[in-house]
Order: C-alpha cells, then structure tokens, then sequence
C-alpha cells in the first residue's frame, strides 16, 4: 500500500541523497520519483563541466557506481588523468576515464545549446538510472565557502583541502538570480510526498532551497513533507557536516538540522541513537519516525524508504481524517 505512492519527490545532494533515492526507487513503482539534485557543487575541469552531486545520483541508479567511495564509476581507471599530471595540470580531482566521458558528453551538448535539464534527462535515461533526475536550476549556482585563507571554491575545498580550513562563512553564489527548473517546480507541484534527502544541509539542500521559488513551491505544495536526518547520534554518518555546523554556530543536532528546514517540515525521520530528541521535534511541531537510518547498502536504503513511505501513508491519511 505504502509503495504505491505515484508521485515522491526526493530533494538530494551528495551521497546520502543519492542512497536515499536508490532506497526509494527499490522501493516504488517505475516513473514515481523524481530526484531534484543539488548543482552548487558543480565546477569545470580542463574546460569540462563536471556536476558531482548529478553523476553520483545517475551513477548510484544505474548500478554503475563505486560504492566504496560513493562516487565515481565502479572499476574506472585514471589513464587520462596520469597524461594530465604528465602534462603537469593539476589532478587533485580524481576524474576517472569513464566519469570523464559523461562530463566530455554533457560540455559538448552544452556548448551546443542544450540545457542542464535536458543533458541530465538524457544522460540519465541512457545510462539507465532508475528515477527521473532534474537540476534544480539551469543557471550556475556555486557554493563558496569563506575560510582564514579567503573565499574558496567548493570543490577545492572539499577535495582539494579536504574540508581542512574551518568555514567561518558560506553563501551560493548566483542562487538569488537563478530560475528554478519549471520541471522541478512542477514536480513539486505534483508531489504526494516530498522527501529530504539525509544530505548536508549546508551544502547540498540550502544551495536548492536559496533559489528562487523552491521554497515557496515547498510551502504551497499539498505534499507531506518528510526530513530524514543526516546525523546519527550527533555525528554526521559522512563527510564534514557535524565540523561544519559547530563553526558556524549551528546545534550538532537532529533539532539543529530540522531548525535549517523552518516550516518547510511535517515530519523527520530520525536515528534510534537521538531519541531523546523526539520532545524537541515534537515540541516544533514535527512528527517523528525513530528508526536505523543508516544506509550500508541498496537493502538498507531499500528498508528506509519503505519504513519511511509506510509512515507517510500513514500521516497522511491521519491529516486527511483531521482536515475532513
Ligand atoms: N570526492 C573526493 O573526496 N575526492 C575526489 O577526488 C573526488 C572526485 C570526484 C569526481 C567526480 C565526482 O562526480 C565526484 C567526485 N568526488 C570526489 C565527490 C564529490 O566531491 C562530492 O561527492 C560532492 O561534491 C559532495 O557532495
């Protein structure tokens, strides 16, 4: 009953997101989920344009992905990326040579006119993701992060100094004057469900949500609308979130995070290991779902979004039976 929902949106960036939105497409019915992905870590290479958190949902949908690493495509090899050092460019960024065919493939479109939206849809349906995959805006959106060595570029941050400068400030550069996807808003629109992804707030979801539109189309839209937690007891499951919060003053908290979702939330599903949250979540309004949110494999994911979709189901028809 639960997984017959027809119309979930996944909001996501990074690798929790796109766990989560392999856990769903396992989950639900071909064509339900639509995944509107983060472009603020988007950057060029050797004049190629290179959208991570994009190629790591496509990759993650179509089985191509190394899980080892979360991103990246599984077996790849660095040849090209050993001529490059050769030819003394930089390589911090390890593209491998079949990751770099897609991003050769998406610049070469670009260049021909086509859109960001397009290139994903067409990309996704060739390699054969199995969920409809949208940029949340064609324009360029750039998460930027100030440190004590300055402004810095997302990627050289995060890959190049492996999150080390402490960020002391971040915003996302050409957010205010994007346009949202009409395709994203229209799936929003649509939506029965609306997830959020248990990605880096700050980095992955903010980035969509500063755009203009996506807030309000949140806002307006007669979708439940379900946050899953990116922390279990405290401690981000990846990457440099929980360091992250703490230098900008944020809680290190399931309630810290639900807070950066202000009024956009009816529920959160959080780790057994926070319960004693449940009050602070309940006390903003927010059903909570307790449960083992972490996602070792497509069967754990799988199992979260099914525990997620079953409990949707079942807050929805309690508000239906509230409003009626
Ligand atoms: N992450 C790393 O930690 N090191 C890398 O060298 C690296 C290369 C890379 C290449 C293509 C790609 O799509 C992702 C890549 N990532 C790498 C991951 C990426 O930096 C992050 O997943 C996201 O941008 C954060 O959400």
């Amino acid at each position: 009953m639960p997984t017959s929902a027809s119309n979930v949106v996944l909001i996501a960036g990074g690798v929790g997101g796109a766990r989560m939105a392999e856990g769903l497409a396992r989950a639900l019915p071909a064509g339900a989920l639509t995944v509107i992905a983060n472009v603020g870590d988007d950057d060029d290479f050797y004049g190629l344009r290179v959208c991570p958190d994009i190629d790591t949902l496509i990759y993650t949908l179509s089985d191509r992905i190394d899980r080892k690493q979360g991103w990246g495509v599984a077996d790849d090899t660095v040849r090209a990326l050993d001529v490059l050092r050769t030819l003394a460019a930089p390589t911090w960024m390890k593209l491998g040579d079949a990751d770099f065919g897609l991003h050769i493939w998406r610049s070469w479109q670009l260049a021909a006119g086509n859109s960001l939206t397009q290139i994903t849809q067409e990309a996704a349906k060739r390699l054969g993701a199995r969920a409809r995959i949208l940029p949340a805006s064609d324009d360029p959106i750039r998460t930027k992060l100030r440190t004590a060595d300055g402004w810095m570029d997302f990627q050289p941050w995060f890959v190049g100094r492996r999150c080390e400068p402490e960020v002391l400030e971040l915003r996302y550069d050409g957010a205010e004057k994007a346009k949202a996807s009409t395709e994203a808003l229209a799936a929003i629109e649509a939506a029965e469900l609306i997830v959020f992804a248990p990605s880096n707030p700050l980095l992955s979801i903010e980035p969509i949500l500063g755009i203009d539109g996506f807030r309000s189309a949140i806002t307006a839209s007669r979708a439940l609308r379900i946050g899953v937690s990116p922390l279990i007891g405290g401690k981000a499951v990846k990457g440099p979130l929980a360091r992250l919060l703490t230098g900008l003053g944020i809680e290190t908290t399931t309630t810290g995070v639900a807070e950066r979702y202000n009024g956009l939330l009816d529920g959160f599903a959080i780790d057994t290991q926070d319960l004693v949250e449940t009050d602070d979540l309940q006390e903003r309004g927010l059903s909570v779902l307790p449960t083992d949110i972490l996602m070792r494999n497509p069967e754990d994911a799988e199992r979260l979004a099914v525990e997620i979709l079953t409990w949707a189901a079942a807050l929805q028809g309690h508000c239906e039976r509230a409003a009626s």
